[in-house]
């Protein structure tokens, strides 16, 4: 079974594997460590990654980018309108109110959904991942942002399966580094607890974890984060300076040309890199626009000067994380920085400046994301084993529950009610079981809470509970399920109605007296955790008011399997008591804006097309290659080394025929289908074979004589 991780970003996506003797990044088709993150559609096939970068300056409009911002996001999302003002492809809003792409392909303008395009981008990876490994890739790790709501977690689960993969755990990027960096650590303390932290400047966003390390194991403290601020906000500020200049001192808005703009932006972005390493920089363009070539200048001060509003919005989330990590300033003891933004140099200040301590670059900044990702991959994979280290994660929004009260009671006749269930900094994975008084059909909305940072809709989904049964006894309880699993991925999985029956009987009692009722809250088996311990804590039993239908709330705890009714065979007879009778209770499940089961098959089922397309397509080229090959192969030989077994007569017929074939592939043969290839060199074949032929058995007689006389 494969083990490997996936960094998926905005710019550039990483691939690292599992092998016996560690983790590798493995490389590209053009030998890159890096592959871009780009689509670009043909007229014939796509192209994915290093091909898709390519094509993408000759093809601008339909070479989709910056995927990672458009996922799982509702097209009136003021930030997607934001980002869409810079990207150069056509953009509408869908009938679901979610983003659709426009692209010119296979002769005709197509649209797809962000998450399809997500799942070109990892089957892209996986096929990466799959020559190096020289095997199938199916289970695997992916990094996600920290701030990826719900929707978005589920849009890159939804992508992975249209790629063919099976992640066993979305895992935050930061996370991910941490526990790259912790797992190799020899020298972590027993008792004491190091305290690190990890800030992220990627190109689009900004995110910091902050974690405690000791011997075996990290806690994640807290996590911040800043959607928007990352590299391109420098390459903005450039290319805002820049266009203005050149307006005046050139008389050209770059403003009313696309490829300029695009052209300029990509100049500022290199400048950007230069100005890291330099003093000052030089930007000069070639007719850029109007046939005018531009020259400018820069020094690092500038851009400094020109970027303060983008550096004063660093210091919040670095304030943040340390205000939920409970800790000061002086407790962080090592500031690790990852992203590659972060080499922008009054990043650094700013930072320094904060902790007060250089931040240090232990990590590979570019590589960490995906390596973490394949240690996580492979503690979670029965194929390896791996030094024992525990990743205690903390889920960075808060999480309600919220319903109708019943019109029963009447102070809270029909209101809307609420109870936090996950609260922020819940671990994940997690399980809680939420009490009703409930007897009739209801619903109940799953929700981020007021403060969770997120400027999006709060509503996340709704579930329906019911119908119920006929109900026989007084004061029923409905026992909801709450699951936040390993993606940090909330549901309601499961309704029990407990029953009280009259009839006295003997009961099971648990091995531990006293704690029949609570343990079936608590004895949960761990499933799908990788840190079991991680959800022990964090107990929180809120009783009703006793009203009619408030919850309760009881305990973080684990997967429940069928332990509750294997429980009740495990049992000695005591003592009588009443005995309760459960009944699984429906639950329908409707998540806002996510892929139906039967929509995501469709889109498996297009992406099989369109790769058995692009497949088809190179191996088209390669055949057409190969005709060609033997065009240039056959005439060199038909001169040389092929002269003595082939008539004048024939040998001139073949050449003419060698000359008519070359002369075909580049006219009327320039753009044929696979088969016509095929057949076009079977056809030589037949008339080059025989030559060959001959002088093959010639060739091996002549070894066996040569061997003949080195034996005498
Ligand atoms: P994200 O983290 O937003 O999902 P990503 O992981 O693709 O995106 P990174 O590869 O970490 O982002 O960083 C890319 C950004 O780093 C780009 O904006 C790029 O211009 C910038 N960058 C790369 N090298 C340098 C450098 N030497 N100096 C300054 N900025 C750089
Ligand atoms: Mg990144
Ligand atoms: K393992």
């Amino acid at each position: 079974m494969s083990v490997v991780g996936f960094d998926f970003g905005n710019e550039n996506c990483i691939v690292a594997v599992a092998r016996q003797r560690g983790i590798d990044v493995v490389l590209n088709d053009e030998s890159k460590r890096e592959t871009p993150a780009i689509v670009c559609f043909g007229e014939k096939q796509r192209f994915i990654g290093t091909a898709g970068a390519a094509s993408s300056t000759m093809n601008p409009k339909n070479s989709i980018s910056q995927i990672k911002r458009l996922i799982g996001r509702q097209f009136s999302d003021p930030e997607l309108q934001r980002d869409l003002k810079s990207l150069p492809f056509n953009v509408t809003e869908g009938p679901d109110g979610y983003p659709l792409i426009h692209a010119h392909y296979l002769g005709d303008m197509r649209t797809f959904t962000p998450t399809q395009l997500l799942g070109m981008l990892l089957s892209n990876l996986k096929s990466i991942a799959e020559k190096n490994l020289n095997a199938a890739v199916v289970d695997c790790c992916i990094g996600i942002p920290v701030y990826f709501t719900d929707l978005q977690r589920r849009a890159v689960l939804d992508a992975a399966t249209i790629a063919g993969l099976h992640p066993l755990r979305l895992i935050h990027e930061t996370t991910a580094t941490a526990l790259a960096y912790g797992i190799y650590k020899t020298d972590l303390p027993e008792n004491d607890q190091l305290n690190v932290a990890f800030v992220d400047i990627g190109h689009a966003s900004m995110q910091v974890c902050i974690a405690g390390f000791k011997k075996g194991q990290l806690k994640v403290l807290a996590h911040s984060f800043n959607r928007s601020l990352g590299g391109r906000d420098f390459d903005e500020v450039l290319f805002h300076h820049f266009a203005a200049k050149f307006k005046e001192e050139y008389k050209i808005d770059v403003f009313q040309n696309a490829r300029a703009c695009t052209r300029l932006r990509a100049a500022c972005e290199k400048l950007k890199k230069v100005l890291s390493a330099n003093p000052e920089a030089p930007l000069n363009i070639e007719c850029l626009m109007d046939e005018k070539d531009v020259r400018g200048f820069i020094k690092r001060e500038e851009l400094e000067q020109i970027s303060v509003p983008i550096l004063q919005r660093v210091k919040r989330p670095l304030e943040k994380a340390l205000a939920d990590a409970g800790l000061a300033v002086e407790e962080v003891h090592m500031v690790e920085i990852i992203g590659s933004a972060s080499r922008v140099p009054s990043m650094l200040k700013i930072l320094t400046e904060f902790f007060g301590k250089e931040p240090r670059r232990t990590m590979n900044a570019s590589e960490c994301v995906a390596r973490g990702c394949a240690l996580q991959c492979a503690i979670l994979s029965p194929t390896f084993k791996v030094r024992e280290f525990q990743v205690n994660e903390s889920f960075p929004f808060p999480i309600s529950l919220s319903w109708k009260g019943s019109a029963a009671d009447a102070q809270n006749g029909g209101a809307e009610q609420q109870q936090l269930v996950f609260p922020k900094g819940n671990p994940i994975p997690s399980v809680k079981a939420v009490t009703f008084h409930k007897t009739s059909t209801f619903g109940i909305d799953v929700q981020y809470s007021d403060g969770s940072d997120l400027q999006v809709p709060p509503k996340i989904s709704t579930y329906t509970i019911g119908p119920f049964p006929t109900i026989r006894s007084d004061r029923p309880k409905l026992k909801v399920k709450a699951r936040m699993n390993l993606h940090g991925i909330v549901s309601l999985e499961s309704a029990t109605l407990l029953e009280e029956e009259d009839v006295e009987v003997p009961v099971p009692v648990s091995k531990e007296p006293g704690k029949e009722d609570a343990k079936m809250e608590t004895d949960y088996a761990p499933k799908d955790t990788a840190a079991p311990s991680a959800n022990e804590t964090d107990v929180n039993m809120q009783d009703a008011k006793g009203t009619a239908d408030a919850a309760g709330v009881e305990n973080g705890v684990h997967e429940s399997g069928d332990k509750s009714s294997q429980m009740e065979t495990d049992t000695k007879i005591e003592a009588p008591k009443k005995k309760v009778k459960k009944t699984n209770v429906p639950v329908a499940e409707l998540v806002y804006g996510a892929m139906l089961p039967a929509d995501v098959q469709k889109a498996v089922e297009k992406e099989f097309e369109m790769a058995l397309q692009d497949r088809v397509m190179e191996e088209t080229k390669d055949k057409k290659n190969a005709v060609e090959a033997y065009v240039y192969d056959m005439r060199n030989k038909l001169s040389d080394k092929y002269h003595d077994f082939v008539t004048a007569l024939d040998k001139e017929e073949f050449i003419t025929k060698l000359q008519e074939t070359e002369d075909w592939l580049y006219e009327d043969g320039e753009d044929e289908t696979k088969g016509v290839y095929v057949a076009k060199l079977e056809e030589l074949k037949k008339q080059g074979d025989p030559i060959e032929e001959r002088y093959k058995e010639y060739a091996e007689r002549g070894s066996v004589i040569d061997q003949l006389a080195y034996c005498i």
